[in-house]
């Protein structure tokens, strides 16, 4: 009965710490939507694309649609904290981390057709990412 009694309160306590830990990992979990969707305006043969960065571990707008060619990316920093930069890492194409109030820019070549994704060097657990779309030629 005893044996009985320590085993029921050893399974409750177990179950308490799995909820905790679930809790928690929820809590960590940015679930916060991805928007804006926007095209490149060509200037002078160069398509520039402007980029907020936020407090809440976003960019916006979240999906930018290229036509090969060359690319200037402008980030700015429109949040109050932390530094933020752009990447489209897989091709080592970054922007300076910049600080909140800030802005700073890369200029590209695209890559082949397609989608790729880009970062937050530093808040891509965060999921501060975003869907780059090279469009067919
Ligand atoms: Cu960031």
């Amino acid at each position: 009965m005893l044996r009985a009694r320590f085993a029921a309160v050893a399974v409750t306590a177990v179950a308490a710490l799995v909820a905790a830990g679930c809790s928690n990992s929820q809590a960590s979990v940015n679930r916060r939507p991805h928007t804006g969707v926007t095209t490149a305006v060509v200037v002078g043969g160069l398509q520039i694309v402007t980029v907020d960065a936020n407090d809440v571990y976003r960019f916006v707008p979240s999906t930018i649609y290229v036509h090969p060619g060359r690319v200037e990316i402008d980030l700015v920093n429109a949040g109050k904290g932390a530094p933020h930069d752009w990447s489209l890492l897989s091709f080592g194409y970054t922007t300076p981390l910049t600080g909140s109030g800030q802005h700073s820019s890369i200029t590209f070549t695209t890559p082949s057709p397609g989608t790729y994704t880009y970062v937050c060097t530093i808040h891509r657990n965060q999921g501060q990412t975003g869907t780059l779309v090279v469009l067919p030629d």
